[in-house]
């Protein structure tokens, strides 16, 4: 008898323990961001057990940064540059090739590849989502195109 009310008082234990809550905010879409072949890699929260408000200052972002480059086969406009950017700033990167073969630019901010073809124009969207410096180059030839400086 008195096991019996044990149990029944375990699991209603359990159950409240087991309660999700209905606070939970699904991770809001950045809006407007539509990113031609780059993938942003997912962050996936291991424990929601624990509710860390991380939920970074979204609301002040600030305005996006046009960057523009051309190239040809051996000679990048602009070449070193130095670009200061805002932590979690979006940057437009406008590439033209004027070359005879595929522009293949990297970057280092996020380790994507960008590859525009011969005589082509293509547009790449990314975010500066952590400080530190980082170059935006080609490795063939090596030009270092814009070197990010991120705050
Ligand atoms: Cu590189």
């Amino acid at each position: 008898m008195s096991r019996c009310l044990a149990a029944v008082a375990t699991v209603a234990l359990l159950a409240a323990g087991c309660t999700p809550s209905p606070q939970v905010s699904a991770s809001a879409p950045a809006p407007g961001a539509t990113t031609p072949s780059v993938s942003a890699p997912a962050s996936s929260p291991s424990a929601p057990s624990t509710a860390s408000p991380a939920a970074p200052s979204s609301s002040a972002a600030p305005a996006a940064v046009e960057l523009k480059a051309t190239f040809t086969d051996t000679t990048s406009t602009p070449n070193g540059e130095k670009v200061k950017l805002t932590r979690g700033q979006k940057v437009n990167l406008t590439l033209t090739n004027h070359g005879k073969k595929a522009w293949e630019m990297h970057n280092h901010l996020d380790d994507a590849e960008y590859t525009v073809e011969a005589g082509q124009t293509m547009t790449f969207t990314f975010v500066a989502e952590k400080s530190g410096r980082f170059e935006l180059e080609t490795h063939h030839p090596a030009i270092v195109v814009f070197m990010l400086i991120v705050r």
